[in-house]
């Protein structure tokens, strides 16, 4: 029988990066103790003791050792819990799917954080860029049920937000990129991935998410007018 170990999660429950974390170990059946960070405050004692270069959720504990940063601490539970795999065994397949993450991590949060703070010229450029992004995921999920396959893998998990954080994203930035139409494959997968019950069961309240959303917007103003 395996060793219990101590697994300790350090998040925010409307964050789309601490939510990666908890699917995966709730898809990987690990128990784990959640100990909610405020977005609200400033980053806590604790965090920035267990996370001092980024002070930021998530950051994982895992039998007295931290470890940041979403996509590192993935691909740590992923060889530490091989029990129900989320990465491609192919070694392309898995390498492509790194890319996309990264790809997803880097050009489109940027291009979505441009839609979402700017305004003008420069929001008009950010939703375009979005656009960009949203048709090259569209071709990645053509043909496929989920990222990973038949079941969700290691890609869903990091495009997660997409299904259902987007939208508020949108709303609350005031611009729109998603359509159904344009990016049917899109759209049917953030269906199902919404109905897996890990994923539903875990989803923040919309309209707490709002709250937190507006809360960014506040602070970018504000740092803007000083
Ligand atoms: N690249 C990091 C991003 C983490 C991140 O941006 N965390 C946000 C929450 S969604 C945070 O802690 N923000 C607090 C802050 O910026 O002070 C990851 O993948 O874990």
């Amino acid at each position: 029988m395996e060793e219990r170990r101590d697994v300790k999660l350090l998040g925010t429950k409307e964050s789309i990066f601490t939510q990666r974390i908890v699917w995966a170990l709730k898809l990987k059946g690990i128990d784990y103790a959640f100990i909610e960070q405020d977005f609200s405050s400033r980053s806590s004692p604790l965090l920035v003791e267990l996370n001092p270069v980024y002070k930021m959720v998530p950051v994982i504990v895992h039998d007295g050792k931290p470890l940041s940063e979403s996509l590192v601490i993935l691909e740590y539970i992923e060889e530490t819990w091989p029990v129900n795999p989320l990465f491609p065994v192919d070694p392309f397949e898995r390498a492509s799917a790194r890319f996309w993450a990264r790809f997803i991590d880097g050009m489109f949060y940027e291009a979505a954080k441009k839609a979402f703070f700017s305004s003008g010229e420069a929001k008009a450029e950010g939703v375009e860029l979005v656009e960009e992004g949203l048709h090259l995921l569209e071709g990645q999920i053509i043909g496929k049920k989920f990222f990973g396959g038949e079941k969700i893998g290691y890609l869903d998990i990091i495009a997660g937000w997409i299904s259902y954080w987007f939208q508020y994203i949108e709303e609350v930035g005031e611009f729109k990129a998603m359509d159904s139409r344009k990016y049917p494959c899109l759209h049917a997968w953030i269906n199902n991935f919404i109905q897996v019950p890990i994923i539903q069961q875990s989803l923040p309240k919309a309209d707490d998410v709002k709250a937190v959303y507006r809360g960014f917007k506040d602070a970018a103003a504000l740092a803007g007018a000083n």
